[in-house]
């Protein structure tokens, strides 16, 4: 059904890896498309976590920059909206997703990975912006979630400088969770998503939605908010397992 990603499911976890291996899985508009298709697939079915992945020696390395050329104004602006679109509705999934970076991780890659909630880097992974040596700025939300991440201050030197992060400055700023060997980034993904997975969903995406949300709002609104989505979760059959199976001594076990 795709070309250039693979979208597979198992026991819950659905697990989309972008196989454009040749060009870096650089994101070009029919690697968007398919991207904003597989997306929709998992707002259909039943899934509880998602994982991203690039095949090869790159997560991402930007979008595609053999498509910019000769690119008008109001085509270029169509693009950064279906991207911006995309990259929105990935972070408004009501379920955790994952980023596994193996590799270049860079432009609208990194924008991508920061749509995400959290990101597991191998040591070989590399982050940046650098957009600016091309003579642009990131434009699929770069701007905006990188200084949310890292603070305006970290973000304007990566932006500004266009220079590449390592997984260890990356892991310093806050950028990823996690920086694993190479060969442990497939079981160390894994192991999380699968932690998530088993999880209770309804308490996940209400935390999701109110660190997303809350972030984005006064003090005062955002805590009214914390306050009526905590009551919420009182009347969900995952309180009642969770706090069940603290006050009968076993493993909850979530539906
Ligand atoms: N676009 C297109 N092709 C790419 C890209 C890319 N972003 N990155 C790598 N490739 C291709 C190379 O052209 C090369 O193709 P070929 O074999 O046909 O020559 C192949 O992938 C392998 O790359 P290299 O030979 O360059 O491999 P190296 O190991 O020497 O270098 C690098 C790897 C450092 C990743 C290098 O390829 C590079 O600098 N790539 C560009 C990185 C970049 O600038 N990314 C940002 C792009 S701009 C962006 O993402 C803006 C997002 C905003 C979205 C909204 C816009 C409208």
């Amino acid at each position: 059904m795709f070309k250039n990603l693979t979208y597979e499911v198992s026991e819950g976890i659905a697990t989309i890896t972008f196989i454009r291996e040749k060009a870096l899985n650089a994101l070009n508009n029919e690697t968007v498309n398919e991207l904003e298709k597989a997306i929709s697939r998992i707002k259909e079915e039943k899934v509880r976590v998602l994982v991203f992945k690039g095949k090869g020696r790159a997560f991402i390395a930007g979008a595609d920059i053999t498509e910019f050329k000769g690119r008008t104004t109001a085509e270029t602006k169509a693009f950064s909206l279906v991207l911006q679109r995309v990259l929105n509705e990935i972070e408004l999934l009501p379920i955790p997703v994952i980023a596994s970076i193996n590799g270049f991780c860079l432009g609208g890659g990194n924008e991508l990975a920061m749509a995400c909630d959290l990101r597991i880097a191998s040591t070989k992974a590399l982050f940046g912006q650098p957009e600016i040596k091309l003579g642009i700025i990131p434009g699929a939300g770069g701007t905006q979630r990188l200084p949310r991440l890292v603070g305006k201050t970290v973000a304007k030197e990566i932006i500004f400088l266009g220079d590449n992060i390592s997984p260890e400055r990356a892991l310093s700023i806050g950028l990823v969770n996690k920086v694993v060997k190479p060969e442990e980034l497939d079981s160390a993904v894994s192991e999380l998503a699968k932690r998530l997975a088993k999880g209770p969903g309804f308490a996940l995406a209400q935390a999701k939605e109110a660190i997303d949300r809350g972030s984005e709002m006064s003090w005062l609104d955002a805590i009214q908010m914390e306050s009526n989505i905590f009551s919420l979760c009182f009347s969900h059959e995952d309180m009642n397992e969770g706090v069940s199976a603290f006050l009968e001594k076993r493993k909850a076990q979530f539906k």
